[in-house]
């Protein structure tokens, strides 16, 4: 091109693969990116955000990943993480496995390297075969090589994550591909939108027969709700249904507040009670995995006293413990509209013998646990502390509270109640810690709302750093530690009685609000409950990030929480360790 004019008009009627990508996107109405940046995508990043999206940056790709996570799970659309080639894909990978664990829709976008280099294996700038490395963590994996495929890809990706049961999609783009040159107009045409992201999926009228004989026959049933129908978004038909079938019900963890915790259907506070004594579980978006014993055991009752009825979108999620008499293959809204459809003014609701007997129990123990959640005391134990925190969210039912640790993640599931649907995020189907400081983020920015962590101290650590993260967005996020000085109780001991500390204890008394000084938020100490309530009051009112160290007894905890039978035991650690008797 001999002269300038040329060369301009060649540019105006030309786009790229970075401006691909970034409409792409659009046109598939993501409004957000959780990103790190770095070769082979800063400029990506940029011009993304110069193009209107909000591109939030994160400390490390974990974090980045986890709120994309979270984004999914809120919003029943994709949330999209962003990283660099290797390490940083690495790094966001647990995030887009854990997505796929918990049946979320997210997708990891990672900038990869040159595929003639990485496939001869000749040392490229962090060189990793990335692709294959994605493919079982996730529900599905692509690599996009030509400008043209970008439409398509994106398209790909979207439809893999949302469609059926939703999980974590892998979009490799080699850097090679940001660059490429494509006609504008042609370019334009090759983009798609995905149709119908969430379609329905109805279940056979027979199903529907099948599952309201079985339920109509139960004498003793018991709904058990999970965090598919939280995710569903079909709130007022799965209220109808709890309150048409009369059932008691169990929400799982991120299920609670779909319908409130004060619901008076709900048996809570008579788990073990409706586990064990239930003649029918209706599992509703819901999986019998570990976190229900995988419905068998003591817990439960005699085997073969019950029978089993599911809704669930994933028809091989049906038998994969305990065989279920009446499978509902679905989504939620069309299985609870079907049976509530056919039932019409039709149902008797199970007796008072049973209700009654959930409901007593429900206020015995309700009655039991109120006095311990008012006490004053300093250093806090668990139960004073979240007696504040379930003051907090009923006066404030829109927060989104966030929780991780072992004894602070149990007790505050237990205690707290929550009253709104998609308003507790936590460690989900794997128990991860880390969650915390990415989940809080994306929380904010998806709903405007006030965010409330509960962390344990070693909970917080695994994203600590995204302090700065929170100042710089300046998000109304407070982050309440529950300070125990170590893993489950901070009075463990070195068994063999050398210097170092034993591996569950940290530094005592570690002043963490001062992380949160260090880059501009609130940082405060509170030793007993009244603190607490007066520190959190004063983060609502003014919507600052906050952290707050709130002081806990090193032996207020329990080894491992709630769940110290999943640790495997040593027949000699007896003898050996004259601790271990403890
Ligand atoms: P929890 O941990 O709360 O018990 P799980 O994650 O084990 O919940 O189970 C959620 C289930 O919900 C998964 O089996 C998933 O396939 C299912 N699911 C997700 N979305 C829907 C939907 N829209 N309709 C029906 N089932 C769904
Ligand atoms: C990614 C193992 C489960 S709970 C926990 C760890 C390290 C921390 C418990 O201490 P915390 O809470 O948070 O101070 P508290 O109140 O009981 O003192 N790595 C990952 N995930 C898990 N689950 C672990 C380790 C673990
Ligand atoms: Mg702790």
């Amino acid at each position: 091109m001999a002269d300038g004019t040329t060369e301009t008009q060649a540019d105006q009627n030309v786009t790229d693969g970075f401006h691909l990508l970034i409409d792409a996107l659009k046109l598939n109405r993501v409004e957000t990116i959780y990103n790190v940046p770095g070769i082979p995508i800063t400029d990506l990043g940029r011009y993304a955000q110069a193009q209107g999206l909000r591109v939030l940056s994160f400390r490390h790709e974990q974090h980045a990943g986890y709120a994309a996570a979270a984004a999914g799970f809120l919003t029943k659309r994709p949330g999209i993480c962003m990283t660099v080639s290797a390490p940083g894909f690495l790094n966001g990978l647990t995030a887009l496995a854990h997505a796929t664990t918990n049946c979320w829709p997210m997708i990891l976008i990672s900038g990869s390297s040159e595929r003639e280099i990485v496939d001869l294996q000749r040392g490229d700038y962090e060189e990793m075969d990335q692709l294959a490395v994605a493919r079982p963590h996730a529900k599905a994996a692509y690599r996009i090589l030509e400008a043209q495929d970008i439409g398509l890809g994106v398209a790909r990706a979207f439809r893999a994550a949302t469609t059926g049961r939703p999980g974590g999609v892998y979009l490799d783009i080699p850097g090679a591909l940001l660059g490429q040159v494509m006609d504008e107009v042609e370019g334009k045409n090759s983009l798609r939108q995905v149709v119908d992201l969430n379609a329905a999926s109805v279940p056979a009228p027979t199903a529907v027969d099948r599952a309201l004989d079985v339920l109509e026959a139960a004498k003793k049933p018991l709904m058990i709700i999970g965090k598919g129908a939280a995710y569903a978004q079909c709130d007022d038909t799965v209220r109808a249904l709890v309150e048409t079938l009369g059932f008691p019900y169990l929400p799982m963890s991120m299920a609670k507040g779909l319908l409130p915790d004060t619901h008076p259907q709900c048996a809570s506070a008579a788990r073990s009670l409706v586990l064990k004594e239930s003649d029918c579980v209706f599992l509703v978006g819901a999986r019998l995995n570990w976190l229900l014993s995988h419905g068998q055991g003591k817990g439960w009752g005699e085997p073969g006293q019950k029978s089993f009825v599911q809704i669930d979108i994933e028809p091989t999620e049906m038998d994969s413990n305990q065989a279920i008499s009446a499978p509902l293959i679905g989504d939620i809204e069309s299985c609870a509209s079907a049976l509530l459809e056919k039932i019409g003014g039709n149902w008797t609701k199970p007796s008072e013998n049973w209700t009654g007997a959930v409901r007593e129990k429900v206020e015995t123990n309700v009655a039991r646990m109120a006095p311990r959640l008012r006490n004053n005391n300093s250093p806090m134990d668990y139960q004073g502390a979240l007696g504040v925190i379930k003051e907090v969210m009923a006066e404030h039912q829109d927060t989104i509270l966030v929780n991780e640790g072992a004894n602070a993640l149990d007790q505050c599931r237990s205690i707290v109640d929550i009253h709104k649907p998609r308003k507790r995020l936590d460690v989900g189907t794997w128990g991860i810690m880390g969650i915390g400081m990415g989940s809080a983020v994306a929380a904010a920015v998806e709903t405007g709302n006030q965010v409330l962590c509960v962390e344990g101290d070693s909970a917080f650590g695994f994203s600590g750093m995204e302090v700065e993260t929170i100042c710089r967005y300046d998000l109304p996020v407070c982050i309440v530690i529950f300070n125990n000085n170590g893993i489950y109780r901070g009075d463990g001991e070195n068994w063999g009685g050398g210097e170092d500390p034993s591996t569950t204890v940290f530094v005592k008394d570690a002043k963490y609000e001062l992380m949160m000084q260090a880059f501009g938020g609130a940082g405060v100490v509170a030793t007993n409950p009244d603190e607490l309530r007066r520190t959190i009051a004063d983060a609502f009112a003014t919507r600052k990030p906050t952290l707050i160290n709130a002081v806990i007894a090193e032996d207020a905890g329990r080894e491992s929480g709630n769940i110290g039978n999943l640790n495997p035991s040593s027949v000699v650690a007896q003898r050996l360790y004259p601790q271990a008797k403890k």
